[in-house]
This record gives structure tokens, sequence and C-alpha cells, in this order.
């Protein structure tokens, strides 16, 4: 018996995969996208599976749904799907999505043109991020978000790695919990690395980081836990500031420059005094496409223990287009939803 069926826009944002589906979105139930996720990963995770996880998908892939505002001053809001679960915010999924939508016709702006550009407000369920795009004739040609209050969490950490030695870390969120590792004795750096290595210390240095620190959201603790690994290098590409390769889901090493992971460095080194408000921040993916990045402005966020020094990052990126797609979960399928090789 079919399931479901899934009409999709199939993107990518700087090498990284896009779903944009735009048919088949359960109902949800909720006020804000953060109770809307929750209802999703209790009730509906199977479409996740299904649309996400191998044979209809792949290690990296990562989609999305538009669902219609939560709040009254937005445009649009977006549920993130991915092999992981359901990110509270995806950068690389946010730029896809609204480009994906866009040119489709499925995202029309309330105020379309505000001092001269195009843009959309929209709840996900780390918060509420603002757009701003770029279009020529059909195509959107650039994406840039405002993205939530991004902090450093936890500083110069050492983790035990048994067969790697210590390593010391940062923990940034930047709409997820970011663990950060840059070179030292026991790293050399991921232009020395290659991406099995990487992939390889990643689920091991994320399991301990959990089981040594613990991060919780101060405005929502379904935010939690640090799901990625941000590794850093020297740039490759003309113009980077900086190289990263990061690490999310089980096996994935995100092949654009990381929207939230930017958010979560540039929360780092400006915590740390490398970088300073209105700094531009050009960041390089693992295979040489670039995010570029800006601290907009210093906010402070409140917690219980007090307040938390935090900037609110943009980063800019652009997306193609390459198919679409009609996708049925069917369930005489023995894999109709989908399966991992370990
Ligand atoms: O761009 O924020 C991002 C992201 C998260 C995981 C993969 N990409």
């Amino acid at each position: 018996m079919i399931k479901g069926t899934y009409f999709c826009i199939d993107a990518h944002t700087c090498g990284n995969p896009v779903r944009l589906v735009t048919s088949g979105h359960p109902d949800l139930k909720g006020t804000t996208m953060s109770e809307k996720r929750s209802d999703f990963l209790a009730n509906y995770d199977w479409i996740r599976q299904g649309l996400m996880f191998e044979p209809r998908g792949h290690d990296m892939m990562s989609g999305a749904f538009i669902y219609p505002p939560c709040s009254d001053n937005a445009d649009a809001s977006i549920l993130f799907i991915e092999t992981s679960g359901c990110l509270p915010m995806c950068g690389h999924g946010t730029i896809g999505a609204v480009t994906a939508a866009v040119e489709n016709g499925l995202l029309k702006p309330k105020q379309s043109i505000k001092n001269g550009k195009n843009t959309l407000t929209i709840d996900v369920p780390a918060g509420q991020v603002s757009i701003e795009y770029k279009q020529q004739n059909k195509k959107v040609t650039a994406v840039k978000i405002f993205n939530v209050a991004s902090y450093l969490a936890h500083r110069d950490v050492i983790l035990d790695i048994p067969q790697l030695g210590c390593l010391k870390i940062d923990v940034a969120y930047g709409g997820n919990f970011y663990a950060i590792v840059e070179p030292q004795d026991n790293f050399p750096g991921i232009d020395q690395w290659d991406a099995g290595t990487i992939l390889h210390w990643s689920t091991i240095v994320r399991e301990i980081a959990n089981k040594t620190l613990t991060c919780i959201h101060p405005e929502d603790p379904s935010v939690n836990g640090v799901s990625h690994v941000l590794w850093t290098g020297i740039p490759t590409t003309h113009g980077s500031d900086a190289a990263n390769a990061v690490f999310y889901g089980d096996k994935a090493l995100d092949r654009s420059p990381c929207g939230t992971g930017t958010s979560a460095r540039m929360a780092q080194l400006y915590s740390k005094g490398e970088l300073k408000l209105g700094d531009k921040f050009v960041h390089e993916s693992y295979i040489g496409s670039q995010f570029v990045g800006k601290i907009e402005q210093e906010v402070l966020l409140k917690s219980t223990t007090g307040t938390i020094r935090a900037i609110m990052p943009s980063i800019e990126g652009w997306a193609k287009v390459f198919g679409k797609n009609c996708i049925t979960i069917d369930d005489d399928d023995p894999y109709a939803f989908g399966f991992v090789v370990k």
C-alpha cells in the first residue's frame, strides 16, 4: 500500500544536497517550529527515513518541508530533515530550500522588496531567521541568511581519544552544537587527513564530547548535545579566510561550507578575540566551495546562570536546482523506510 507520495525538487547548495519536499506534508501539532519538529519526530519520522536513507537518499542527504508561518511577522516556516533526524537549523538546507522554492513560485515574500532587496522571514525550530536573496530573471543567484544567535559554549576542553591521544576542542552553537577541532599535536589539519579518516575520528570525538560536556540551549532545552564536529585546516581556494570539514549524521561530511558550522566558528573566533564586529569571514568547504560569513551584531542571551555573549551572524551562499522527482513510499517495498549500511 502506498503510504505517501512526495513531489520533490532536488538541488545542491555549494555541493551538498537539498531535497525540497513540495507535497505530502503531514499536519503537525504545535504553535512553534520547535513543537512541530517534536511532533514530526514522534509521529512521522518514517517519512524522513523513507526520503533520506538509501535507496531513495544517501549518507549526505538532507531536505526540507516548507510550512505556513508560525509567527505573525514571518512568510513561511521550514522543517529540516536529514539522515540523523530533524536539525534545529540548517544553513545549506535554508539556502537550497529558498532557492528551489522561489524559482518554482512556492515562496513569495510578503513585502517583496525592502531597501531594494528581496527579503523573507522564516520560522525554523531554532528560532527565526531573515533572508535576503538576489534574483536574475527566474534564477536565484545568492541567498544570505541572518542566522540565530550563536555563541561559544565551552572553551579549551581536553578530550582523551583512545588510539589518537588528547585533543583540545571548543564547543560553539550556531543553530546546532559543534565540537571545533583546530590543528594541534594529534590532528595535523584537514588538508592532511582524507575523508575516511575525518569520518572515523568524528564519531569518536562526538561521543566523547557528549560524555564529557553538557550543552543545552538556554532558550530551548530540546536543542541539546554536540551533533556536529567541525575540523579546521589550511584553505585552498583563493579568497578563503579559513577551511573546514563538518561531520554530521552517522557518515556524512558536508560538501558545503556549512551554514550553522560557519556561524559557530565565527562565534568561537569572536569570543577568542580573533574576529570582531563587522568582520567578513569567507569559509571554505572540504571540496573548496565558499560561504561568505559576517558578524552582524553582538547580543546577550539570558541563561539560568546569567547572560551569554553571543553574535548574530550572517552567511551567504548559492544553490543550484537540478531535478524534479516524485517519490512514493510503498510498504510493499521491503526498503520502504530505507536502510543504513554500517
Ligand atoms: O549548513 O548548517 C548547515 C549544515 C548542517 C549540516 C549540514 N549542513
